[in-house]
């Protein structure tokens, strides 16, 4: 414990006796509860009170519509003629963020500030004729606006023709020595995992295999970031331990279970990576990064799919509710700036969160413990509702299980719940419930896990006297800094749109209270538009649905879920594969997917009839959209016949950042007639031939 710390405790103990307050015995000398197991160092714990903080992808390949470059995209696109720093961190900053981390160089190895070392920068392409810098203005710009600044420097580099040799980390290391000397104070930096193996690579246009853990050699890398900015963090999902864990998923969300615990050696699977390892040696907490938008970078087509509130608030609380921090991204535009929309979502997001948490129904009301330590009232329940980070509720060593009771004095409505534990001693609580005295009886509300940092709650609305928070479970008696109770304002959930086979739209309610309506021709419903009852038949050809939950007693909607379907998949089927279950690849739901067997060589062929002839120009691919699902295609060539016997080569590529973010991918190429459609599958993120669809689709002009 800090000095300053003991000092303030024990002179609030004392005040205490001398007034001759005390309730129960007072006792000047109990020693602060010890630290448990792994703590968080300095700069984690500075990391972890900034809660909520921006990534911002912008590079090259924003203006290519790629997920990843390759490495070759020419520098003469990079052209943003609005490009203005201060209008991404004035929105950070309003919606509430601490800190923005900008992607200085993403996989495709272009540079966001004219790097000494590489020719693929900012300094060469017509953007302020080859004179700007990203990375500085950006560094300005935090400072404007009181943000932090944070770095994604990409391991993997699909331009530099020395990747994958030695030298490459010589270069690395100069980038980063640059990135870490020439733009102030750096929070944080951004090692990301992806090494995809093909690229440019100085014109060699290969594919390169490195060994993650060892190629960058991580503990030098480490001991060079940490001399050049003492008080940074350190994020790196390349197998070698650093300060902070990726969550093993893109999007949006960690488990409930959340142990800011690792072992500092030995692999780390995809399970451990969401819900930490509880006997972990080391402090690693988790941090939650997800984009305002389905993709990272700015694609055109995503408009429409920027996250909704409901989406938002279920981030937040998935993440800052689960003792993790959220890093939310947003995608720039090819003229430099974020989308209005993107603006409107995170600023109406943040006023939804402060309304949320604007009264906190807890604080200073009385309560009352099954013990306290040393009966002293440094460490009594109100340390814990007294809205100071610093002084905490604690038990007598050894009494690892005890019930903290909040008496609000008079019924009070409330929906959620929120705890801390004082992670300076670790952390230490394993389960607890929460339980609300209704009409003199106590009713269970919640039973849960892990807390750590933060972890907020959610239940229906109650009205309660009492609330009961009971820690039935822990590692060592349990440090409780802060308890807070609040009534938000409940939130419509949009409507999922879905068009079956048979052409069938149906729209699933996010609730089950709400009424749905909707409208087929692109106008924005209202409730006055078609009310939905069940499945509407549609035609043959293309439909825009537009959908929106609307509550009649409090007269409040939705957001408007838009959905586009192309032509109808009545008369198509999956041939040449003796199994009716792929059947389900064209059933127009996410949820349903096949997977060929493991069996046979590669590649995969999946075969479409679509009926009669049509004119497409491009195609859709979904994979299997349960967590950690196999096969999901990473290479993939893509064919067209009239016949099912004379095959077109049509398209070919990859599906970049499949893996990490498993969604629609969709890819265009000019017109061709075809009846078939052949989606061969060269590779999957596993290595074998289990190739998993939930969905296949053509786009139509
Ligand atoms: C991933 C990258 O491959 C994506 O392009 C993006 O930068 C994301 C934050 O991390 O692994």
């Amino acid at each position: 414990m800090k000095l300053k710390k003991a000092l303030k405790l024990t002179s609030i103990a004392g005040v205490m006796c001398l007034a001759g307050l005390l309730f129960i015995s007072c006792n000047e000398d109990v020693k602060p509860p010890g630290a448990y197991g792994p703590v968080p160092n300095e700069n984690q714990l500075r990391w972890q009170e900034m809660e909520y903080y921006a990534f911002i992808h912008f590079s090259l390949n924003t203006y290519t519509d790629q997920s990843w470059g390759f490495g070759d995209e020419d520098i003469n696109l990079f052209n943003p003629e609005k490009l203005d720093c201060r209008q991404w961190a004035r929105i950070c900053k309003g919606a509430g963020m601490k800190g923005v981390i900008l992607t200085a160089k993403h996989h495709s190895g272009f540079c966001l500030w004219p790097s000494e070392y590489t020719e693929y920068s900012v300094k060469n392409a017509p953007w302020k004729n080859g004179k700007g810098d990203i990375v500085r203005e950006m560094a300005d710009a935090c400072k404007e606006y009181g943000l932090k600044f944070g770095v994604y420097l990409s391991p993997w580099d699909r331009n530099y023709a020395e990747y994958g040799r030695p030298e490459y980390i010589t270069y690395f290391r100069n980038q980063l020595t640059e990135l870490l000397t020439n733009y102030g104070d750096i929070f944080e930096v951004w090692f990301d995992g992806a090494n995809g193996g093909s690229g440019y690579y100085g014109g060699a246009n290969e594919t390169r295999k490195i060994d993650r853990k060892t190629y960058y050699d991580w503990p030098n890398t480490y001991k060079l970031v940490r001399e050049l900015q003492p008080d940074i963090v350190i994020w790196n999902d390349n197998g070698d331990r650093a300060d902070l864990r990726w969550v093993g998923t893109e999007g949006g969300y960690v488990g409930k279970t959340n142990w800011s615990l690792l072992n500092a050696t030995g692999d780390v699977p995809e399970d451990m990576l969401m819900h930490g390892l509880e006997d972990g040696d080391s402090w690693v907490p988790g941090e939650v990064n997800t984009s305002i938008r389905p993709e990272w970078f700015y694609h055109p087509a995503e408009d429409s799919k920027v996250k909704t509130l409901p989406q938002l608030m279920d981030t937040y609380y998935h993440s800052i509710g689960r003792n993790a921090t959220l890093l939310l991204n947003f995608p720039i535009m090819p003229n430099g700036l974020i989308h209005e929309k993107d603006e409107k979502a995170v600023l109406d997001f943040a006023a939804a969160v402060k309304e949320a948490f604007a009264v906190n129904l807890a604080e200073n009301v009385q309560s009352e413990a099954t013990n306290i330590r040393g009966n002293s009232k440094a460490y009594g329940p109100e340390k814990a509702l007294d809205d100071d980070g610093e002084t905490y509720w604690a038990t007598d060593d050894g009494v690892d299980t005890a019930s903290l009771t909040i008496d609000f004095g008079k019924p009070t409505r409330f929906n959620r719940f929120m705890a801390q534990e004082y992670i300076r001693l670790g952390q230490r609580v394993k389960s607890f419930t929460i339980e609300a005295l209704i009409d003199d009886q106590w009713q269970q509300l919640a039973e849960e896990t892990t807390i750590g940092y933060k972890r907020i709650l959610r239940f229906p609305t109650v009205e309660a006297t009492k609330l009961r928070f009971n820690i039935t479970g822990a590692k060592s008696n349990p440090v409780i800094s802060n308890i807070a109770v609040y009534d938000a304002p409940q939130l419509l959930t949009p409507p999922s749109v879905i068009r079956g086979k048979s052409g069938k739209v149906t729209i699933i309610p996010g609730d089950k209270e709400s009424e749905i309506y909707y409208t087929l021709d692109g106008s924005t419903p209202t409730p006055d538009s078609e009310k939905y009852t069940g499945p509407i038949t549609t035609g043959d050809g293309k439909i825009e649905v537009r959908a929106m939950a609307y509550a009649r007693a409090s007269g409040k909607s939705s957001p408007v879920t838009e959905e586009k379907f192309g032509i109808s998949r009545k008369s198509w089927k999956i041939v040449g594969v003796d199994d009716e279950k792929a059947q389900v690849v064209l059933d127009g739901d996410p949820q349903t997917a096949w997977n060929h067997g493991k069996d046979g060589k590669l590649p995969v062929d999946l075969v479409v009839d679509l009926g009669e002839v049509q004119e497409i120009n491009g195609f859709r691919y979904l994979p299997n959209q349960s967590i950690w699902s196999p096969g999901i295609i990473t290479d993939y060539v893509f064919y067209t016949s009239v016949d099912n016997k004379n095959w077109r080569k049509t398209d070919q590529g990859e599906f970049s950042n499949i893996r990490n973010n498993p969604l629609w991918q969709t890819k265009n190429f000019p017109v061709v007639k075809a009846r078939y459609i052949k989606l061969r599958a060269e590779k999957n993120t596993e290595g074998d031939r289990n190739m998993g669809y939930a969905e296949i689709d053509v786009i139509t002009p």
